[in-house]
C-alpha cells in the first residue's frame, strides 16, 4: 500500500494557517499534523480547517498533534516564532527566534524524524542555517523558504506592469530574503523576450524596473504597515515548494540552499535557484551573474554571515 504523505507543521500562527488552508485548497497533502507551543490554538486551527473538507478537492486528514507525530513526517514545516514588528527587520529578529529554534529541532529529532525541513520563519536563511547545524540531516534534506516569496512578488508586478500572465514571467530574486536582496535582471524573460531586449525597445526603462525592484523588496514592510503581517503570498508560496518535493517535479524555485563554492560562496544558506525533488534540493542551479549582480550577492552573504556569526 503507498505510503500516506505527512506533514507537520510546527506553528500555527498566520503563516502556519495560510500555509495548511492553500494545502487543502490544492489538495497537495493526505495528512496536516499541527503543533504549536499554544496547544489550544492548533487545537481551534485543526477544527475550523477540518470544517472547510467537504468543499476541498481531495480527503485530507488535519488534527492537533505533538513532537511525536513528526516521526513519520515526510515533511516538517516551521513557522513558529515571533513575527517582524512594525519598523523591526527581519534579521533583528535573529537572536529570539534562533534561541526557539534549538529546542524546537531537539524535539523533532527526537521523534525520530528522518524527512525534509522546510523552514519560514524569519530571519528565514539563519534559522534554516540553525535547522541543518541543530538537526543533522544532510544539507539537501534542510530548505528555507528564501526569495520564493520575494521572486513571486517581482512577477506578479513585472505581469502587471507588461501586461503578461505572470506564468509567463520568469524573473528571481536572490540572496538574503530581507534588505540585501536583489533582482537578477540579466536572467528575467517575459513572454520569452529578455528585459536587455525590452529596454533596447524602449518599452521600458530602468527607472521603472529599479521602482518595481525597491516595491518588490520593501513589500512586507508596506503590508505590516498596512494590516499588521504577511501570510496568505508565503502560505502560497511554501505549498508550491511542498508540491514540488511530493510530487518530484523537479522545479526550479529560489529557496534558500546551502552553497558550497556556488556563486562564489559557502557555508550559508541563502536565496538561490536550485532543482526541488522528492530529495529535497536536487542541486543548486548556478547561472552566470553580471559583475553588478555578483557584487551585490557577495555583499547579501557578508550581512548574512556578519548577523548570524553571534547565534551560532
Ligand atoms: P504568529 O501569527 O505570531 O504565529 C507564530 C506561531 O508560532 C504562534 O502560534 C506561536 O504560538 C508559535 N510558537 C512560538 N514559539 C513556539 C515554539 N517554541 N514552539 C511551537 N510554536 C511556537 O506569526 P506569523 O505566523 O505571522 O509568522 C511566523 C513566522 O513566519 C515569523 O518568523 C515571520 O517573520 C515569518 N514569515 C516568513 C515569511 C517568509 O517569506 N519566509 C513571510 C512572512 C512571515
Amino acid at each position: 500500500m503507498k505510503k500516506v504523505n505527512r506533514i507537520a507543521v510546527v506553528g500555527t500562527g498566520a503563516v502556519g494557517t495560510s500555509y495548511c488552508y492553500a494545502m487543502i485548497n490544492q489538495g497537495v497533502a493526505e495528512e496536516l499534523v499541527l503543533i504549536d507551543i499554544n496547544e489550544a490554538k492548533a487545537e481551534g486551527e485543526a477544527m475550523d480547517l477540518n470544517h472547510g473538507l467537504p468543499f476541498a478537492p481531495t480527503p485530507t486528514r488535519v488534527w492537533k498533534g505533538d513532537y511525536s507525530d513528526c516521526g513519520t513526517a515526510d515533511l516538517v514545516v516551521i513557522t513558529a516564532g515571533s513575527p517582524q514588528k512594525p519598523g523591526e527587520t527581519r534579521l533583528d529578529l535573529v537572536s529570539k527566534n534562533a534561541k526557539i529554534f534549538k529546542g524546537m529541532i531537539k524535539s523533532i529529532m527526537d521523534s525520530g524524524f528522518n524527512g525534509i525541513f522546510l523552514v519560514a520563519s524569519n530571519p528565514v536563511d539563519i534559522l534554516t542555517y540553525v535547522t541543518w547545524k541543530e538537526s543533522g540531516l544532510p544539507k539537501e534534506h534542510v530548505i528555507g523558504s528564501g526569495t520564493v516569496l520575494d521572486s513571486a512578488r517581482l512577477r506578479n508586478s513585472l505581469s502587471a506592469q507588461f501586461g503578461i500572465d505572470p506564468r509567463n514571467v520568469h524573473a528571481a530574486i536572490i540572496g538574503e530574503h530581507g534588505d540585501t536582496e536583489l533582482p537578477v535582471w540579466s536572467h528575467t524573460n517575459i513572454g520569452y523576450d529578455t528585459i536587455e531586449s525590452y529596454l533596447q525597445k524602449g518599452i521600458i526603462d530602468e527607472k521603472t524596473l529599479d521602482d518595481i525592484f525597491v516595491n518588490t523588496r520593501d513589500a512586507a514592510y508596506h503590508i505590516i504597515e498596512r494590516k499588521g503581517a504577511t501570510f496568505y503570498g508565503i502560505g502560497m508560496s511554501l505549498t508550491r515548494i511542498t508540491r514540488a518535493i511530493l510530487n518530484n517535479e523537479n522545479s526550479v524555485l529560489t529557496v534558500s540552499a546551502f552553497l558550497e563554492g556556488q556563486y562564489g560562496n559557502s557555508d550559508v544558506y541563502v536565496g538561490v535557484p536550485a532543482i526541488i525533488n522528492r530529495q529535497g534540493i536536487r542541486e543548486v542551479v548556478e547561472i552566470k551573474l553580471n559583475e553588478k549582480e555578483q557584487e551585490q550577492f557577495n555583499h547579501s552573504v557578508k550581512v548574512l554571515k556578519e548577523t548570524m556569526a553571534p547565534v551560532l
